[in-house]
């Protein structure tokens, strides 16, 4: 049995939080809201043959987390970033996050979003219980289910690798909740957009080439499936949402989401009409970007966060489309005129060049 730790020796009257996946978008917003409300804030990242830190830095916040070297499959990692930063509030949202990759990595998304949930409870159960635990829940757990929609009462209905690992994820938080007595949450959180998020997912993919194709850098944008609706908010404030559910005097589980559902091609012709160009000479549609199995559609009703943690968006879709498209087309403007800055754009190698499971079905 490990020694236990409770409270820290820094400072009795400062918070500590730990961010599991600071690195990502809403780890980075996350860090950002807790600094600005006073905690110390502690993030895991994982060790790259190049570092990632440029969210971090494009907030102006790289200087000001602690950072700890740890991978969600090394159970002494975590147990070593804990121990380390001895915090009071636990924010796990480090994850395979890419639904279109976990078909390509069923097993490594099963580890590493399922069962990696487990390796932190475990560690929390066994150092020191009394952490406060969020869990990085997804509407993805609702999946292929029929209701028009979703609030935490909804079945659910996982559609790919990544919702099932998921919905174990939410499963064993709840587990350890009425179990042993662990102070865990899951936010059930909608998708959520923002100039930091990820260049595959589709709301940046589009706000990105829209952006350069207007400024003449691209000639066409490949999408998969343009019907695909979902409830699209602003991250900075869904992770408002994280930190009021931990400063509840119970846990419990709560749906985020804007309650408004939009198609991928809605999402399109917005962005385009923000550059005034017709989305349609530049969009084409590409079978091998269509995923083996999608979700049609999801809307979440957020009435029991607005309720009780007094949480509601203010950033709805038509302000959503063009804070993304502004930004990115602000940073390849600077960037043409010579400006450096910590970006992922210019990293990213060109959808054509990634030969995937798709690829190899299709021929
Ligand atoms: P993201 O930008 O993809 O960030 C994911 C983070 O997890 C990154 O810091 C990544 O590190 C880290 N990570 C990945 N594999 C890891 C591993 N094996 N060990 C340790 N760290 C690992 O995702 P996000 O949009 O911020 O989402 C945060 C969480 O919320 C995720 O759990 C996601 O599944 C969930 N979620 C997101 C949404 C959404 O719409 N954004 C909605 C519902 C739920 P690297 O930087 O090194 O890759
Ligand atoms: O896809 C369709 C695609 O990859 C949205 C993650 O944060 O939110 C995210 O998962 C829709 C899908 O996000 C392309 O088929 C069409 O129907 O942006 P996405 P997602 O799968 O909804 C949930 C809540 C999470 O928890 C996840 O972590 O758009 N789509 N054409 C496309 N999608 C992508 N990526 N690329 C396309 O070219």
């Amino acid at each position: 049995m490990r020694k236990k730790i409770f409270g820290g020796e820094t400072s009795k009257t400062m918070k500590k939080a730990l961010i599991t996946g600071i690195t990502g978008q809403d780890g980075a917003y996350l860090a950002k809201l807790l600094l600005d409300k006073g905690y110390r804030v502690y993030g895991t990242y994982r060790r790259l043959s190049t570092p990632n830190f440029w969210r971090l830095q494009y907030l102006d916040i790289f200087e000001k987390v602690n950072l700890i070297p740890a991978d969600l499959i090394d159970t002494a990692s975590i147990v070593e970033a804990i121990e380390i930063s001895q915090p009071d509030e636990l924010y796990h949202l480090a994850a395979q996050s890419f639904v279109g990759t976990s078909f390509e990595q069923p097993i490594g998304t099963g580890e590493i979003t399922g069962l990696g949930v487990t390796r932190i409870l475990e560690a929390i159960r066994e150092l020191n219980p009394k952490i406060k635990f969020y869990q990085a829940s997804s509407s993805e757990l609702y999946g292929r289910g029929n209701s028009r929609s979703q609030n935490e009462n909804t079945p659910f209905c996982p559609a790919s690798p990544y919702a099932i690992a998921k919905l174990y994820g939410y499963w064993i938080t709840r587990i350890y909740r009425q179990g042993y007595g662990i102070f865990a949450c899951n936010g059930i959180l909608f998708n959520h957009e923002s100039p930091l998020r990820g260049l595959e997912f589709v709301t940046r993919k589009i706000s990105n080439s829209v952006a350069k194709i207007a400024l003449g850098l691209q000639k066409e944008l490949r999408l998969g499936n343009l019907e695909a609706k979902r409830d699209w908010g602003y991250a900075p404030e869904y992770v408002e949402s994280m930190y009021l559910m931990l400063q509840k005097d119970k846990p419990d589980d709560y749906v985020i989401a804007t309650n408004e559902t939009h198609s991928v091609r809605e999402f399109l012709e917005e962005a385009f009409k923000i550059v005034n160009l017709n989305w349609k000479k530049y969009v084409k549609v590409d079978k091998l970007l269509y995923r083996p199995l999608d979700v049609e559609r999801l809307r979440g009703d957020y009435a029991k966060a607005k309720k009780e943690l007094g949480w509601e968006p203010k950033v709805k879709f038509k302000e959503l489309v063009k804070i993304m498209v502004e930004e990115d087309l602000n940073r390849w403007q600077r960037w043409l005129k010579g400006e450096r800055f910590p970006w992922d754009a210019i990293n990213y190698p060109d959808e054509h060049k990634i030969l995937s499971r798709q690829y190899r079905l299709d021929r």
